[in-house]
């Protein structure tokens, strides 16, 4: 490996230099090990279903097999492989959400789980027509996670969706019979019409992808984090620091990594515990340092203001620090990879929970039942690690960034309500005439992961900059969101870097122009205010200035993600191709046909550049269609 600078930003050097040092392999080694991808992969085009196969179709026509052994297309292989990629997104983010649903219904005042928001609990209620006259919130909390739970095996009609939905989008999903039923049931569907011998038409097998998608976005996301607001509370502006700077040299450094505020919650508790506060300082510590990483870091942040060490890229590299005494993880996007790296240093890896157990990793379970007695047990197993440091041999780099979190919808319009006149107060009204007279042109969504294939970060950063510069209001998650955080993006001073009329808004508000709203799940606050602008101009959310843009994605979730953007109306770039090329058909219903279903498609685009030309370009054809 030669030139660190071409995949990590400057101040991540030293530790792959360490790293190299300390003979330890890191996820761009194996990058360049696998050398080229598989060509027929990248394209979709291997289909291993069944025992007939697995069957493989010549990219070139008239060259090798053009079918399946069943008589599969191209069109038909690289449909099901990308239904399949959304339904295990699917899967993956409402699973999730599943489990903070459980926690409420056994939420109890003597508990270890509590509800730290009984209004956004009764707002719920209310909405979903539960009766809470008379009723302890207790039994509030129970009866609204029944309903939740509903939604995920409903055996009946439609789902249960969020009002915030405008009644037009409602009906074109309707029409095109995308309507999703419910969580479960659609991603039983797609694994059921992926079978040999199912589905094989491109188009209707897309159409059960945005169906799912739906399911995943409006429900399953959604409720994630809505009932993760009514247990641990709505996020509130806060600062905070970002990068691998933020370990400390002289205290048990924790990282905590995943996804489920769950566990995240409890062990943030246990580390100021008196009990082990005195047991660390017993094995020489200052103290406890609790570090988040990826999206359980922005969900700490957002409503701890808790420090964030850095996103997907940065788990390897927080180990080969030296500093580490335990990595905790619960599940996605948790690399392999760690069980062998931490055995080269002190560094406990442990896994916590059934979903995602690791082969060399240290599991302990954690137990929802007895939660703080679990998160104190864990704990303590880091604490009694830092003797184990090799002092002589640490690497905490020196650059760290403030920046600000916690934009939840709710923080947005309590920011707004201060310039707003008093018949706008409590709404998104005052975002609206921003953009009405034009000093906000519009707004993107970043989102999505890093993928090694692409320099760590670089795509966010330059897309954002070159955004905000142009008045257009990003407002950014998961990822993405520390990405821009790092690079300095996301505090109240960088309103300087944006165009006149968002610099404007951003100090008449005393916000960033780059709005940190959350973990990924929490797409679902961008998919609410988007919802509820249209809603308050009356349109569809289709014909609003508003993008989506994944620049250096990789999971299934992404693709989840991207697809029900797409499907709710909001157009979406790509940065890193999907692996669809296969089938000309399929390419064309994403980047075209699917307009005329949804009102939104796809745009793949791998030049950051461009890719933000091509919104400022989209954004003010919406513009101009709204006559604003
Ligand atoms: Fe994972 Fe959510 Fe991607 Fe980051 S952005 S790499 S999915 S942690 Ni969700
Ligand atoms: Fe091959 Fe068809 Fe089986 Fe896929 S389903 S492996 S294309 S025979």
């Amino acid at each position: 490996m030669k030139n660190f600078e071409s995949f990590v930003n400057s101040d991540m050097v030293s530790l792959l230099e360490k790293g190299k040092r300390d003979g330890v392999e890191t996820v761009w080694d194996r990058v360049e090990a696998m050398k080229a991808p598989c060509g027929l992969g990248s394209k979709g085009l291997c289909c291993r279903i069944c025992a007939m196969g697995p069957c493989r179709i010549s990219p070139v026509p008239g060259k090798g097999s053009s079918r399946g052994i069943c008589g599969a297309t191209a069109d038909v292989i690289v449909s099901r492989n990308l239904a399949r990629m959304v339904a295990a997104g699917t899967a993956a983010h409402s699973d999730h959400a599943r489990g903070i649903i459980h926690l409420l219904h056994q939420a109890s005042r003597e508990g270890d789980y509590t509800i730290k928001n009984p209004d956004k609990l009764i707002s719920l209620a209310k909405e979903w027509h539960i009766d809470t006259e008379g009723k302890d919130i207790y039994e509030i909390g129970h009866m609204v996670a029944e309903v939740a739970l509903e939604n995920f095996g409903k055996a009946f009609g439609e789902m249960k969706l969020p009002a915030s939905i405008p009644e037009i989008r409602k009906e074109l999903w309707r029409r095109e019979n995308i309507m999703p039923r419910a969580i479960d049931r659609e991603v039983v569907s797609i694994m059921h019409s992926t079978h040999i011998g199912c589905m094989a038409d491109a188009e209707e097998m897309l159409r059960m992808a945005l169906r799912t998608s739906l399911a995943d976005g409006w429900a399953g996301s959604y409720m994630g984090t809505a009932i993760s607001d009514i247990l641990f509370n709505v996020p509130k502006a806060t600062k905070t620091e970002s990068n691998l700077a933020v370990l400390e040299e002289n205290q048990v450094n924790i990282i905590l990594h995943g996804h489920e505020p769950s566990l995240s919650e409890m062990i943030l508790l246990a580390v100021s515990d008196s009990q082990l506060v005195t047991k660390a300082k017993e094995v020489g510590a200052d103290g406890i340092n609790l570090v988040g990483m990826c999206c359980t870091g922005n969900e700490l942040s957002m409503r701890h203001g808790t420090k964030n060490g850095g996103n997907f890229l940065q788990q390897e590299l927080a180990v080969i620090t030296g500093t580490v005494e335990a990595v905790i993880v619960d599940v996605q996007c948790i690399l392999p990879s760690l069980a062998e790296l931490t055995k080269k240093y002190h560094t406990d890896f442990i896994t916590t929970s059934p979903t995602a157990r690791i082969t060399g990793a240290t599991h302990i379970e954690f137990n929802e039942e007895h939660a703080y007695e679990s998160a104190k047990k864990i704990v303590l197993k880091a604490i009694e690690n830092f003797p184990n440091r090799n002092k002589e041999d640490i690497c905490i780099p020196d650059t760290k960034t403030e920046f600000m979190v916690g934009y939840s919808v709710e923080e947005i319009i309590k920011h707004m309500d201060k310039v707003a006149n008093e018949n706008e107060k409590g709404t998104l009204m005052p975002l609206v005439n921003t953009i009405a007279e034009k000093k906000i042109r519009g707004v993107a969504a970043l989102v999505g992961c890093n993928n090694p294939r692409i320099k760590q970060d670089y795509n966010h950063i330059k897309i954002a900059e070159k955004l905000i510069e142009n008045n257009i209001l990003v407002v950014a998650t998961g990822c993405s969101a520390t990405a821009l955080a790092k690079a300095g993006l996301v505090n109240i001073e960088s309103a300087k870097l944006a165009g006149d009329g968002l610099r404007s808004v951003c100090e008449g508000l005393n916000i960033p122009p780059v709005l940190h709203m959350g973990s990924c799940v929490d797409i679902s606050r961008i998919l609410q205010l988007t919802g509820e602008v249209a809603k308050l101009l009356n349109v569809d959310i289709s014909d609003l200035p508003v993008v989506g843009v994944a620049p250096e994605w990789m999971s299934e979730k992404a693709v989840a993600i991207g697809v029900y953007v797409v499907s709710t109306g909001i157009d979406t770039w790509l940065g890193v191709l999907p692996q669809i090329t296969g089938s000309e058909k399929v390419v064309n219903i994403l980047v075209n046909d699917i307009e005329n279903i949804v009102g939104a498609k796809f745009f793949v685009e791998t030049d950051p550049i461009k890719t933000a030309e091509q919104i400022i370009e989209r954004i003010d054809m919406k513009r101009q269609k709204l006559g604003i």
